[in-house]
């Protein structure tokens, strides 16, 4: 073989076993990557027939609900009071960029209208209304965009079988197709992906009940590049990237970290998200009063972004399509908070200096963005990063701060301590050293 045939040949089985690199992947794909790192926040919105019970989205596996009785339960949904607008409009005024819901959940009832199964919202319920089409229209009018959480482990089908390790108490037949399940799911994801517009992407959740099935995951993946390819996929697996995907997610914690218990600490070169409930439940639970303080959602805000990842901010609407006032109001205090500092997170990325238990850094081209969350001092050091700061200013006032270039880093002389400011951001301007 001549030399430059060996070196084709090598470079065509390079461009076969390798995994989504950058050369691959096509650029619409690489710039709506570039939008959802840019974007940083979304919101996250976990809404169903479950909503009815107000105990969370789990209730049916939790309270061993057989398949006949959730069915009733499902017939009687009607979320009169829902209203896209307003859930438009309350994200925005939040300053998220994107919204993911749940197209369908654990509880394998669809949330929009679906003409291979009856058992969704517009045929089963007597709302009869499409409310993702609802959303996927005003997302469009207020410029958000929209995602769809589909979950692939389904506690309803009767061709989920073999099962995994939840939904053994539903009453189901002990038997199944897994290959008609797969099918089911993927005549769905076209529906999905061919009537609702140009949608952000799909949110998959639900393998790990099945680790070690085949999920025809590649086939899938084509499918959905094929009929959208700007689509995303964010596959909440708790696992490293797998070829084909494009955002690894970590639920309830920042990349790397796994105080959930089951995220990897393995992190990949795809775009980050950290996903995060409010109170402690991500499907609506009345008993629920955990609520994070707006002082720490914006301190998650900012190390996510620290931490080069964007943030989905979950809440769980009523079911009667109301938003509960205490999430509402956490939404405006952050949204309110963006307003003033949001150039230090929208358009950035993980600063130069890693995230430190005092805060976190972000940067977008040569400035640098000092978040300080956590100290009580007026002086803060920070290690050599590699560029000199030429300007130091107090966001919030444009005030100067005093900086000395030394040796191993730089000191910054910190504004006073305001009480009940979650985040004293520095701007840095700096040059190549
Ligand atoms: O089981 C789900 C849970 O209900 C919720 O949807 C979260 C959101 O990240 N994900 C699953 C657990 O990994």
């Amino acid at each position: 073989m001549k030399s430059s045939h060996v070196l084709s040949f090598v470079c065509a089985l390079v461009v076969w076993i390798a995994p989504t690199t950058h050369a691959q992947t096509p650029p619409e794909r690489m710039a709506a990557r570039a939008w959802y790192q840019d974007a940083k926040f979304g919101m996250f919105i976990h809404w169903g027939v479950y909503s009815q019970l107000a105990q969370g989205e789990w209730v049916m596996q939790q309270r061993a609900i057989p398949v006949d009785s959730y069915e009733w339960l499902a017939s009687a949904f009607n979320p009169v009071k829902f209203s896209a607008q307003e859930w438009v409009a309350t994200a925005k005024a939040a300053g998220v960029k994107y919204i993911t819901i749940t197209s369908r959940h654990h509880d394998g009832f669809s949330m929009f209208a679906s003409k291979v199964t009856p058992y969704n919202i517009v045929d089963f319920t007597p709302f009869k209304r499409d409310p993702l089409k609802e959303l996927a229209d005003e997302c469009q009018k207020q410029g958000i965009k929209l995602f769809f959480y589909y979950s692939q482990l389904d506690w309803h089908h009767p061709d989920f079988w073999p099962r995994g390790g939840t939904g053994l108490a539903t009453g189901r037949a002990e038997s199944g197709d897994w290959n008609k399940y797969l099918d089911f799911m993927d005549a769905q994801l076209e529906e999905l992906l061919t009537r609702y517009g140009p949608i952000g992407g799909i949110w998959f959740d639900g393998m790990w009940d099945k680790p070690n099935a085949d999920w025809r995951l590649q086939r899938t993946y084509s499918l959905i590049h094929r009929l959208q390819p700007s689509a995303l996929i964010v596959p909440n697996h708790h696992k490293a990237p797998l070829p084909g995907e494009d955002v690894q997610t970590f639920e309830q914690d920042l990349p790397g970290a796994n105080t959930a218990g089951f995220n990897t600490k393995e992190i990949g070169a795809l775009p980050l998200e950290s996903s995060l409930t409010m109170n402690g439940s991500w499907g609506f639970n009345i008993t629920d009063k955990k609520w994070k303080s707006t002082r720490e959602l914006i301190g998650f805000l900012v190390r996510a972004a620290g931490n080069d990842a964007n943030l989905l901010l979950n809440i769980g609407p009523r079911p009667d399509g109301t938003i509960q006032p205490e999430a509402t109001e956490r939404l405006r205090a952050v949204g309110d908070w963006l307003r003033t500092y949001g150039s230090s997170i929208y358009g950035t990325r993980g600063g130069p200096v890693p995230p430190r238990e005092w805060g976190a850094t972000t940067q977008r081209g040569d400035t640098v963005f000092v978040h300080v969350l956590n100290w009580p001092d007026r002086l803060l050091s920070l290690p050599d990063f590699g560029a000199r700061v030429v300007k130091a200013s107090e966001l919030k006032t444009g005030g100067r701060v005093e900086v000395v270039q030394a040796a191993n880093g730089v000191i910054l002389t910190l504004p006073p301590l305001v009480s009940d400011e979650p985040d004293r951001v520095i701007v840095l301007v700096t040059s190549k050293k």
